[in-house]
């Protein structure tokens, strides 16, 4: 049995659409879905904004490993193509693997390249932790502190007041 925090985000294409397809693939149980935020772009400013959003799910037959392989089927079902010039460029669908939760609720670590746990860049990034925290308001970052902690501090604050909600768009369920 493993629970995992994924990011959702899209900024090709019909972009509410890759994140309901996402969600709708992604096998066990959707717990809770986030609101959408769009979110102007991270890393790449040179490419169109993103909607945003991050679901709680679990699985009792799920390793954590399997939820990176759900995530990037979910990619491929998108029609998403990776451009190697641009680590963080454009894409129809990313969806990332935050933080992973054992039976006993024990966050799974991990430095292995091929799935790192919990996601390197979470800490740094309004755009994960804002929908998370409307989820979990107690959400703890594994290694790094309370995700409220997170998004007061440099480096994600300052790019809170870019994210907006979307509540006219929706993953399908409530969170
Ligand atoms: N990998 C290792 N750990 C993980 C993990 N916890 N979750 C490996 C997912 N993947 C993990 O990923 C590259 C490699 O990371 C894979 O081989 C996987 O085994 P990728 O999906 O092939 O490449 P990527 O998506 O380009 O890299 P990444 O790291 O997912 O990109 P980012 O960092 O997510 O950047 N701006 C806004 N506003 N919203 C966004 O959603 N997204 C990006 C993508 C850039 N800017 C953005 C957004
Ligand atoms: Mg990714």
């Amino acid at each position: 049995m493993t629970r995992a925090v994924l990011s959702l985000g899209s900024n090709l294409g019909h972009r509410e659409q890759h994140l309901r397809q996402a969600v709708s693939g992604l096998g066990g149980e959707v717990e809770q879905c986030s609101g959408i935020y769009e979110t102007p772009p991270w890393g790449d400013a040179d490419q169109p904004p993103y909607l945003n959003a991050v679901v709680l799910v679990s699985d009792p037959g799920a390793a954590p490993i399997d939820w990176l392989r759900r995530a990037q089927a979910a990619e491929r079902a998108a029609g998403r193509v990776r451009d190697p010039e641009r680590r963080f460029g454009p894409r129809t669908l990313d969806v990332d693997v935050i933080v992973v939760w054992d039976d006993d609720g024990r966050p799974v670590l991990s430095d292995d390249p091929e799935l790192t746990l919990p996601h390197p860049r979470a800490h740094l990034r309004a755009f994960v932790l804002r929908p998370w925290l409307d989820l979990q308001p107690g959400a703890e970052l594994p290694g790094h502190g309370p995700v409220a902690a997170l998004l007061a501090a440099p480096g994600a604050a300052d790019d809170v007041a870019g994210l907006t909600p979307r509540p006219d768009l929706a993953l399908g369920s409530t969170g």
